[in-house]
């Protein structure tokens, strides 16, 4: 290579790493290190050793942005795509300034809207930032008219949600009167209950070698086979593990037995249909859970009606011998048996047999029953405004302790339901109560989660409701939905998707969440 071929390489040599170090000269004067902003200027001074900037090491200043990875955090390459973990700055004057990786200069794609990340590629790339500056900022002062407007509401929300706690707090302040006055009159009945009993007991005595026998038949044996495989069908589709036995785990998927409709079926509920047991196998299930199941069944499929609804349309009030009661009655006549009152259930026993045997007493006996059956419902009357009291003030004391928001701004949305329709299901989700799915085509509503907590994440708690524990699927997870909030001027089911079978996700927007103190991950950046 002669002296003047030697000249024109490194006049070359030097004006490409010229190149690559340095970025745009404004005005030719500021000499601007290419991949970092301004203001990290000083870290790369020209006439200085450059530190790596995790300090782990001291290089010539010539080997910044050279095109060969000497720091190990990359920040001699700030300029270039030679290290893998480097960042690289670009400025986009008219928009959002941001740091891409450096992997991704010159790598023949436009990622910074100012065209700065593809300088030695070849690739033309326009310089479109002040057209995406001026959306961006019309979309950012729509989203801040949004927030202003949403927060009017949410004003609203947080004074009414207030006013709620505190009608709760009274309201339980007077409950726990009233429960304490009911626990005392039932108290007070069930003494004369009882009393009643035994002189009713002492009275039929006298009647009870007067009761028939019935005399087994061969149809009677038939019909018996015939019930007994109804009921092994309803014990196997119950038996959903196939294990055997039904546990209260088993009963808890099902709406059938959420007695009191609250959108939970409690272990005390579940219990009650297993006679009390944690589990029971098929002749158990047969011998006794049946006999409570059945009515409750009969009347979901709409066999039966209870009987305030029967005395409405003036229906005859005939029963089966040997099912429970239905409906109310037999949960209260459960409870009853529960507090193992062996009195009441030898009495009960008696008052059954009195109807279904047709025996005439005489008078004064007659009374004695007359007297036992009414001190009987005045004491079931007792006992349910107990247990009403009780329900009433455990719904209340789970209202005071729910998290409601900061400034209690969820609380008035506790209880409202909201439907959305897609092409196959009616979605229905009641806030802080559960999330429902029906099949447009009838059947009854799948339960897709029962609420369990706030689960938004990096300080937005309230912007995630995760609902779960709902029915579980055919060999799969119980289905549960998570519901994403975000701020809307009405509070709205926007739409329900499964991502993956048996999840569900709903976007939810609510005036709630519209406020304007809080940073949400976009307002913070300039523009
Ligand atoms: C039903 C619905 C669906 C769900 C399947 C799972 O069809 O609840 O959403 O994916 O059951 O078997």
């Amino acid at each position: 290579m002669t002296m003047i071929d030697r000249g024109v390489c490194l006049a070359f040599v030097l004006s490409v790493s010229l190149s690559m170090l340095l970025g745009h000269v404004a005005g030719a004067k500021v000499l601007q290190i290419r991949g970092i902003p301004t203001a990290k200027n000083p870290l790369y001074s020209p006439d200085q050793d450059f530190q790596c900037l995790d300090g782990s090491l001291l290089i010539p200043f010539s080997r910044v942005n050279d095109d060969y990875c000497d720091c190990a955090d990359g920040s001699d390459e700030p300029g270039t795509s030679a290290c893998t973990n480097g960042s690289f700055y670009c400025e986009n004057s008219g928009h959002k300034a941001r740091y891409i990786p450096s992997t991704w200069v010159n790598d023949g794609i436009c990622d910074c809207c100012d065209a700065t990340d593809e300088y030695g590629s070849g690739k033309e790339c326009a310089n479109n930032c002040n057209e995406l500056g001026r959306e961006a900022r019309l979309e950012q002062q729509k989203t801040e008219e949004l927030v202003r407007e949403g927060n009017k509401i949410r004003t609203e929300m947080i004074s009414k949600g207030k006013q709620l706690k505190n009608d709760y707090q009274s309201s339980l302040v007077k409950l726990r009167v009233d429960y304490s006055e009911a626990v005392l009159v039932k108290k007070e009945k069930e003494v004369l209950k009882n009393q009643a009993e035994e002189r009713e007991t002492a009275a039929l005595e006298k009647y009870k070698s007067a009761e028939p026998e019935q005399p087994a038949t061969e149809e009677g044996e038939e019909e018996k086979e015939i019930q007994e495989s109804e009921i092994e069908d309803y014990f196997k589709m119950l038996d959903s593990d196939g294990s055997g036995t039904i546990t209260i785990m088993e009963l808890k998927t099902r709406v059938t037995f959420d007695k009191d409709r609250d959108g939970v079926v409690s272990d005390e509920e579940a219990l009650y249909f297993l006679n009390n047991q944690e589990e029971v196998n098929l002749q158990e299930f047969m011998d006794s859970a049946w006999s409570y199941i059945k009515p409750f069944l009969m009347l979901e499929q709409g066999v039966f009606k209870p009987d305030d609804q029967k005395e409405e349309e003036g229906e005859s009030h005939e029963q089966e011998g040997e099912d429970h009661e239905q409906g109310e009655e037999l949960w209260e006549q459960g409870k009853e048996e529960d507090d193992n009152s062996e009195g009441e259930e030898a009495a009960a026993g008696h008052q059954e047999k009195v109807e279904e045997s047709g025996i005439q007493y005489d008078e004064e006996t007659q009374a004695l029953i007359d007297e036992a059956t009414t001190a009987r419902e005045n004491f079931q009357t007792a006992e349910k405004s107990v247990s009403d009291l009780q329900t009433a003030i455990r719904k209340l004391e789970e209202k005071l302790d729910r998290d409601y928001g900061a400034d209690q701004e969820f609380a008035p949305l506790d209880g409202e339901c909201f439907e959305y329709t897609d092409l196959e299901y009616i979605y229905t989700l009641c806030m802080f109560g559960r999330a429902t799915q029906r099949s447009k085509s009838g059947g009854s509503d799948i339960i897709l989660g029962h609420w369990n907590e706030w689960a938004g994440t990096d300080g937005q708690k309230y912007s995630k409701m995760k609902y779960d524990r709902g029915l579980t699927c055919w060999n799969g997870p119980a289905r549960s939905t998570m519901v994403s909030l975000s701020c809307g001027k009405e509070n709205k089911l926007i739409s329900v998707t499964e991502p993956m079978r048996c999840e569900y996700l709903m976007e939810f927007s609510t005036p709630a969440l519209c406020n304007p103190n809080l940073e949400s991950s976009d307002t913070h950046d300039e523009l």
